[in-house]
């Protein structure tokens, strides 16, 4: 059996960011440390983490007066900032700067009086978090046949934001869909879908042409996952979201001389090696990694578990705040 890696996949530099500020808060503050919700969606990283000292809640009343709290890479809403004050919690934010670019669009927009849209799925943590975080109603869009139900004036001045992980073929559907019903609307078209997501995207894409099955390393609980098992199915190929190799059903690849692996922005690479090393207990296979885009994108850490460089701390000041920082969907290539 042939197996071919899609590149790039797995983990992005939020999620690299978001698993980092975990691991430094417990070097730094002693166990235990408090996550709300997944730090991102994936068991094997939250058990790890737990295993060093890290408890997940989904709600602020679970975590003890004053104990260190760490929000998700997904984002948070201004109520639950709040609370975290009330509580007298040490919050520290571990929300992509990508979602909190789109906060800060959000804010932006609504300040300039546009009603604003966010296109995004019910229920998702980031999508909660981004209506939280802009004043006033935001009015949640999920799919082509909502904008027709939307009750709004055609002259009402509008603006869309979007989740980071939609699928850029579905937005961009209902970006138009917007654009047909609005005539002041503007927005940042599917930018705010981020590097990371349409890489992935695209990397499936490529990848479908080359393989008969593909399976996508993933949880059932992550929107980026989730999208790229879908445009493998909609490109005509069997495609199959597993978080490990013990959810392989060896029917799928039976008689199969093609696989692809991707990994979804949570999924850690050794969840890949460890589904390889199921398909061999099958059989031999030869395994080769798809050209693909390279990514170098790096996010900053909060100041409070930032190394000062060398030359900072001898000044006595810290750098977090003050090095300039690439814009991260620009210098990820
Ligand atoms: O469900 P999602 O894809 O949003 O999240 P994830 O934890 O699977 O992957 C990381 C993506 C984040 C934090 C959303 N921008
Ligand atoms: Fe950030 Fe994109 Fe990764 Fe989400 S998927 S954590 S927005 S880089």
């Amino acid at each position: 059996m042939q197996v071919i890696l899609a590149q790039p996949r797995g983990f992005c530099a939020g999620v690299v960011r978001a698993i980092e500020i975990v691991d430094r808060a417990l070097v730094k503050h002693g166990a235990p440390v408090f996550v709300r919700h997944e730090i991102v969606h994936n068991k094997h990283v939250v058990e790890a983490l737990r295993h060093k000292g890290a408890r997940f809640v989904e709600e602020l009343d679970e975590v003890p007066t004053g104990a260190v709290t760490i929000f998700s890479a997904h984002g948070v809403s201004r109520d639950v900032e709040s609370d975290a004050k009330t509580r007298q919690l040490h919050s520290i934010d571990a929300t992509c700067p990508l979602v909190i670019k789109v906060h800060t669009q959000g804010r932006q927009y609504a300040a300039s009086g546009r009603t604003v849209i966010l296109i995004g799925h019910a229920g998702h943590p980031e999508v909660e978090g981004t209506m939280g975080q802009i004043p006033g109603k935001v009015i949640l869009v999920q799919s082509e046949a909502e904008v027709a139900l939307l009750d709004l004036p055609t002259d009402t001045p509008v603006a869309y934001v979007t989740q980071t992980t939609l699928s850029v073929d579905d937005t961009r559907n209902i970006i138009a869909a917007l654009s047909g019903r609005f005539a002041n609307l503007v927005g940042p078209d599917t930018r705010d879908i981020c590097y990371a997501t349409q890489n992935r995207q695209s990397a499936v894409r490529e990848l479908s042409k080359r393989v008969e099955v593909i399976l996508v390393i993933g949880a059932t609980n992550s929107s980026n996952s989730n999208r790229l098992r879908e445009i493998g199915t909609e490109s005509g190929v069997p495609s199959y979201l597993i978080a490990d190799g013990s959810e392989l059903n060896p029917e799928w690849v039976r008689g199969v001389e093609v696989v692809g692996i991707t990994a979804g922005a949570s999924a850690p690479e050794e969840m890949v090696k460890d589904v390889i090393a199921t398909l061999r207990q099958l059989g031999p296979v030869d395994v080769s990694v798809m050209d693909g885009r390279e990514e170098h994108a790096e996010f900053r850490l909060p100041a409070e578990l930032a190394d000062p460089s060398p030359r900072k701390r001898a000044a006595g000041t810290a750098t977090a705040e003050t090095a300039p920082q690439p814009d991260p969907q620009t210098a990820a290539g």
